[in-house]
Parts: C-alpha cells; structure tokens; sequence
C-alpha cells in the first residue's frame, strides 16, 4: 500500500517534470515565432529601403544644362549621351569652377563667374564625379552612356 502511494506520488511528479517541460519548450517556440516574424518583417523593410536607395542611385536627371546656385549643382546627377555637351551656369554672386575629381578626361573650368557659363563635351561613357575647386563640398556626378 505504501509502496504503490509512493509510485503513484512519483508518476505524478514525473508527469509535472514532463508537462512542465513542455510547457517551457512550447514557449520558448512561441518566442522564437514571435522573434522569427519580427525578423522577417525587418527584413522587408530593409528590402524596401534597399529598393528605395537604388532608386535614389538611379534619380540622375537626363539634362545637359547644370545651375550652380547656393552653393550647389543643380541637378546634382545628371545623365548624357556620349557627344552630348553639358551646360553648367553659375547663378551665385560668387565665383566657381567645375573640375573633374576623379582624374578623367572631364569637365576641367577656370573661374566660372557670376552668370557666366562653362561648356564641356563628353565623348567617353563613364561616371564623372566633379566638385568645385574653391568649395570642395560642392559635387556633382555627370553618367554619360554609349
Ligand atoms: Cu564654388
């Protein structure tokens, strides 16, 4: 009698260690679902951010005529054909140039006066990143294609 209360008493507690343990694996995989989905939502958003940059990469305006104004070239990308000539105007009070930065064979000013003007031709496709020799933080990028 005693024997058979103590086997009964110790299935019960293994029963409880059993359920227990279940318990605690049942939420521990809830947790991780919840973490899971949260992941992959983050994931879909850096996959839309991603989508939004190179959208942003690719915003070069087709133009051939650059402003220079308040200190910035406007557009700052552009996009040309291979023979196209690219107009910059300077509408600052100011003097500036636009100079090649990358060593290529681009757009390479002297002083570009207040309303004055400066015109080069691209013949070679490529990217050209061009600044302002006076203020340095003053960048464009002309992309020519073939
Ligand atoms: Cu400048």
């Amino acid at each position: 009698m005693q024997q058979s209360t103590r086997v009964i008493i110790i299935s019960i507690v293994i029963v409880l260690i059993v359920l227990g343990g279940w318990y605690l694996i049942a939420n521990h995989n809830k947790t991780n679902n919840g973490h899971t989905a949260a992941s992959s939502s983050n994931s879909t958003m850096n996959m839309s951010n991603n989508n939004s940059s190179n959208s942003h990469t690719q915003s070069s305006v087709a133009t051939n005529a650059v402003t220079i104004q308040n200190f910035a070239f406007s557009p700052t990308d552009i996009s040309i054909k291979a023979g196209t000539s690219v107009t910059w105007t300077n509408k600052d009070s100011v003097t500036h140039t636009v100079t090649e930065t990358d060593g290529q064979t681009g757009p390479n000013s002297s002083d570009v006066s207040p309303n004055g003007t400066y015109t080069f031709t691209f013949t070679k496709a490529g990217t050209y990143h061009y600044h302002c020799s006076i203020h340095t933080e003053m960048v464009g990028t002309v992309t020519v294609t073939g």
